[in-house]
């Protein structure tokens, strides 16, 4: 029979994209249980054609599900992902409580599906969508020239904060419309914008925020440390030298990643763009002379991570220059998620 699986967070901005990709993907599943907070309980959702009713998330709801997905915070992926297991399902975490624990592997199927057997704790992590959308990328390049280092510079999308941050983007765009002097003078937009900030520290209509996470030590993001240990982890390059600014930028969905990759080896642009054109789960969009860019307005509702201006560095033979983007709730959480529960499905149907 087919395993049965349950979306825990399944009424956030990443569990409404999980029941539409469960909808459109190759059936694997049984049962499909939809979990949620108290608050959310008795919301009628569409899944795979039915209409489900979501369940106030409770260890008894976890009882025979083969598979849990946890799309939820931190804190709750912490509190309920040993309940889950306890309870007899393997969870798939999408939430950061996990991913850097030594017995929790970091699991991204294009690069390292064997990991999903490697799993002590009955616990598989999704990375964060920054990473995922850079990383599928970069593996195949790495796989061709032996990565060194990355310097990387992200523009992320204001839902990678939820459905609060399209709202305060929505919200502080509504504000701003008609007024066309708007953003040439000091502090006139934090003045339109008032304190409709969202989950952000300044305003993100008309403006860019060098800002992703919470504080860190010695002044990086947490959101900058997880592109460089999550990278170290899913390429399995311990010593991978990284550094990232993180900056929030007024996209509604859709990360993208300035990438600057040092290599063993020379590289050149023509060959790089070869090995992107032939990797699972990228697709190389790279013409700035016919305007074709990767571009979040482009690549949003997509699945695979679009990549191009692919350059090799002018002063460095064997580093290159690209520029990624990928849908942060499909690829950066939803879809990966789906995927890594597919193989499990695989494991788990009994004949
Ligand atoms: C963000 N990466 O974009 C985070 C969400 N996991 O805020």
């Amino acid at each position: 029979s087919l395993p049965t699986l349950a979306v825990v967070g399944a009424t956030g901005a990443v569990g409404t994209v999980m029941c539409q990709i469960l909808s459109s993907r190759r059936n694997v599943w049984g049962e499909i249980r939809l979990l949620a907070s108290e608050r959310s309980a008795g919301r009628r959702v569409q899944c795979r054609g039915e209409e489900l009713t979501v369940q106030a998330l409770t260890a008894d709801a976890l009882d025979g599900v083969d598979v849990a997905m946890f799309d939820v915070p931190d804190d709750v992926s912490a509190q309920w992902a040993p309940v889950a297991v306890s309870r007899g399902a393997v969870v798939v975490d999408n939430s950061g409580a996990f991913r850097m624990d030594r017995d929790v592997p970091l699991v991204v199927p294009e690069i390292n599906p064997d990991q999903v057997r490697n799993r002590p704790r009955g616990i598989i992590a999704n990375a964060n969508c920054t990473t995922l959308a850079m990383i599928v990328a970069i593996a195949p390049l790495h796989r061709e020239y032996g990565l060194r280092e990355l310097v990387l510079a992200s523009y992320q999308a204001v839902s990678g904060a939820g459905q609060a941050g399209v709202d305060a983007l929505h919200l502080q765009l509504g504000k701003i419309a008609g007024d066309r002097v708007l953003g040439s003078r000091a502090g006139d937009v934090r003045q339109a914008v008032g304190d409709e900030l969202g989950p952000f520290p300044a305003p993100l209509a008309l403006n860019v925020v060098p800002w992703a996470g919470s504080l860190a030590d010695d002044g990086w993001s947490t959101e900058e440390m997880k592109l460089r240990n999550e990278s170290r982890k899913i390429l399995g390059l311990p010593d991978l030298k990284v550094s990232a600014t993180c900056v929030r930028v007024p996209v509604v969905t859709g990360h993208s990643v300035a990438v600057h990759a040092v290599f063993a080896t020379e590289v050149d642009a023509e060959s790089a763009r070869e090995v992107v054109r032939n990797a699972p789960g990228v697709i190389l969009v790279d013409d700035p002379a016919s305007g074709e860019f990767p571009m979040p307005i482009d690549a949003v509702g997509t699945d695979p991570s679009w990549v191009g201006r692919i350059r090799r560095s002018v002063d460095d033979p064997r580093a290159l220059d690209l520029f990624v983007t990928g849908d942060n709730l499909r690829k950066g959480a939803a879809l990966n998620t789906a995927q890594i529960a597919e193989l499990l499905a695989k494991d788990l149907t009994r004949p």
